[in-house]
């Protein structure tokens, strides 16, 4: 319990910051999108796995993965079409799901379609806690957890086709597949790309 507390302590009051992260997201972001965040919030809380989105772009998983002293997101490349929902699930240990948008603590850089929706989810540090964001502008998005982002845990998503910032080199913290693969392919798991 003392480093997870430690953990949260790290996350939620992070330097300079004083408002809680997802809020920040929400005053710079599109507004139209305040809901989601407060029904995500809500369900982070609870059980809430399944009857992941039901519009019309679908759902998808990444699982957070602890594997002895491997941290990673599986598939750490996938694809969804826009209006996806996707639900990023611990399995194992405590991580987050972060957008690289310089608008978020600690993402230092924008790998995320220019007028997106950023996000940044609390640390989920129990099994199957869920968090989950709706992707609604094309394009790639890189990700990294907060807990590990010195260890390379590192994600894409690729929404609809690629494009914007993403596309160009790689993210500071880790290494990701290459988004044709991605949307070729589906999703890109961890041990295929990492292997
Ligand atoms: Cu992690």
């Amino acid at each position: 319990m003392t480093a997870l507390s430690v953990a949260l302590a790290g996350c939620g009051g992070a330097p300079g910051g004083g408002a809680e992260e997802t809020e920040a997201d929400d005053e710079s972001g599109n507004g139209d999108e305040g809901m989601d965040e407060t029904a995500t919030e809500g369900e982070m809380d609870g059980s809430g796995t399944t009857a992941v989105g039901t519009a019309g772009g679908g759902s998808s998983e990444v699982e957070m993965v602890t594997d002895g002293e491997e941290y990673y997101f599986d598939p750490i490349g996938l694809f969804v079409e826009p209006g996806a929902t996707v639900a990023w699930v611990n399995v194992e240990g405590a991580h987050s799901s972060v957008a690289y948008a310089e608008s978020v603590d600690r993402a230092e850089t924008t790998r995320i379609p220019e007028d997106a929706e950023a996000w940044s989810s609390d640390i989920l540090n129990e099994a199957d806690a869920t968090f989950e964001h709706t992707l609604e502008t094309p394009g790639t998005y890189d990700y990294f957890c907060g807990p590990h982002k010195s260890l390379e845990m590192v994600g894409r998503l690729v929404v609809g086709e690629p494009g914007g910032p993403a596309e160009e080199g790689q993210p500071p913290d880790g290494e990701l597949p290459d988004s044709r693969t991605v949307v070729d392919q589906g999703s890109v798991s961890y041990d295929e790309f990492s292997g």
